[in-house]
């Protein structure tokens, strides 16, 4: 056990020396990036250097199943993780109709909804990065931002709002804010979430609220969430201006500035285990707000494609748990596929996602957009299958 990685679990980290790994062939396939900071990293360093940015990506091990466990959910944010104490804890709601403040007790005490979504960082997966493990899963519980806004009277005059973390942010000196329009938040049936897969909410994932918006990049999923400030018009504060923006070319063939918004069709292989003489290849598809149709699967870098099978949503969530279908709007559909005996080799694969609408996945990067983020075209993978 003492090779063991920390951030690897124990079902794909190589346990044992490297000579007993040569008399066993290995039970998963290491899925190697044909690209960015974890190309040239490797396995050990490339999760050292995001430690240093504070990014953890969610271990292999967790990455098949239709639910990202509390531990080892990724994460990403500036650092600091505020101790925040129950007790005194105050939600401040400004600019709505009438302003007041919530105790987490009031927040309890509000009706509770729940949803289950796929929570993404913006910059997930990018030609930088080229790993693709800062996403996840989860049940978020908690009353919606309806429930508070309609305790508040209604939104009042505002048409926008910008939520403030209680993180400070060295320099700033601020919490992290990140603001989106009352459409935007009313579209995605935003949700104060007190708690995740069932638990109390962790300190590293926001504790005691964290906002979650369905659908939209995760910048704007707001953790230790203090202040809710309705706007009369957009929030402009550094992450919304600076941070999270793309460009994209209008047809007068001008440059201009895109804040990162809905998380776009995309899906990859999370894992490649072996069953008997075949691999088992399973993975995600997501994205677009709409109902994934199909997942193509290349194992030959894309001169041929087969059909995965697709398990919706649905199928691993429903009333039982307290989930409508619109609960479950932006869950990802979990897929598998058996890759027949291939022979010994090195191997290109990857995944691609289809929409009931009939969009797909890109291949290449949108040549109308530049920037880091909603990076959504094909992530390839190179394997290599040992011997028999
Ligand atoms: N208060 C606060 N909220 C935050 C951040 C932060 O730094 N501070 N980071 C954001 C970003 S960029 C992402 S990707 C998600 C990550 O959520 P997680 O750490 O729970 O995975 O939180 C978002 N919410
Ligand atoms: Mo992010």
């Amino acid at each position: 056990m003492s090779t063991r990685s920390p951030t690897i679990d124990s079902t794909t980290a190589p346990s044992e020396p490297a000579s007993a790994a040569l008399a066993r062939p290995p039970e998963e396939l290491e899925l190697r990036p044909l690209e960015g900071m974890a190309r040239w990293l490797g396995r050990i360093l490339h999760p050292i250097a995001f430690r240093m940015v504070s990014m953890v990506e969610q271990p292999l091990g967790t990455m098949s199943g239709p639910l990202s466990p509390v531990k080892g959910y990724f994460r990403r944010d500036r650092h600091r993780h505020p101790k925040v104490d129950a007790q005194t804890y105050r939600l401040k709601v400004t600019g709505v109709a009438k302003p007041r403040e919530f105790t987490l007790e009031d927040l309890q005490a509000l009706p509770w909804e729940n949803r289950v979504l796929v929570m993404e960082c913006a910059g997930n997966g990018n030609h930088m990065m080229g790993s693709a493990g800062l996403i996840g899963q989860a049940k978020w519980s908690g009353p919606s931002l309806k429930t508070i806004l309609d305790a508040c009277g209604g939104p009042g005059d505002a048409t926008h709002f910008a939520c403030h973390g209680l993180d400070p942010i060295p320099l700033i000196r601020k919490g992290y804010h990140y603001g989106l329009s009352l459409d935007e938040y009313t579209r995605s049936r935003a949700l104060l979430a007190l708690r995740m897969n069932g638990e109390p909410l962790p300190r590293p994932r926001g504790f005691p609220v964290r906002l979650v918006v369905p659908g939209i990049y995760s910048m704007s999923h707001v953790k230790w969430l203090g202040h809710i400030e309705g706007k009369t018009k957009p929030h402009m504060g550094v992450h919304n201006r600076f941070v999270f923006v793309n460009k994209r070319k209008t047809p007068e063939g001008k440059w201009v500035k895109e804040q990162a918004r809905w998380i776009g069709l995309k899906s990859m292989v999370t894992r490649c285990l072996r069953d008997g003489d075949d691999w088992l290849l399973t993975g995600w598809a997501w994205g677009a707000g709409k109902t994934i149709a199909s997942v193509s699967v290349s194992v030959d870098g894309g001169k041929t494609w087969d059909d995965a099978e697709l398990e919706p949503p649905s199928a691993h969530f429903g009333e039982a748990e307290g989930l409508s279908d619109a609960d479950l709007e932006h869950a990802w559909s979990v897929w598998t596929y058996r890759w027949r005996a291939p022979a010994a080799g090195e191997y290109v694969i990857a995944s691609r996602a289809f929409a009931e609408d009939g969009e797909a996945q890109r291949l290449e990067e949108d040549p109308a957009v530049k920037g880091h983020f909603n990076q959504t075209r094909v992530k390839w993978r190179q394997v290599e299958v040992p011997a028999r």
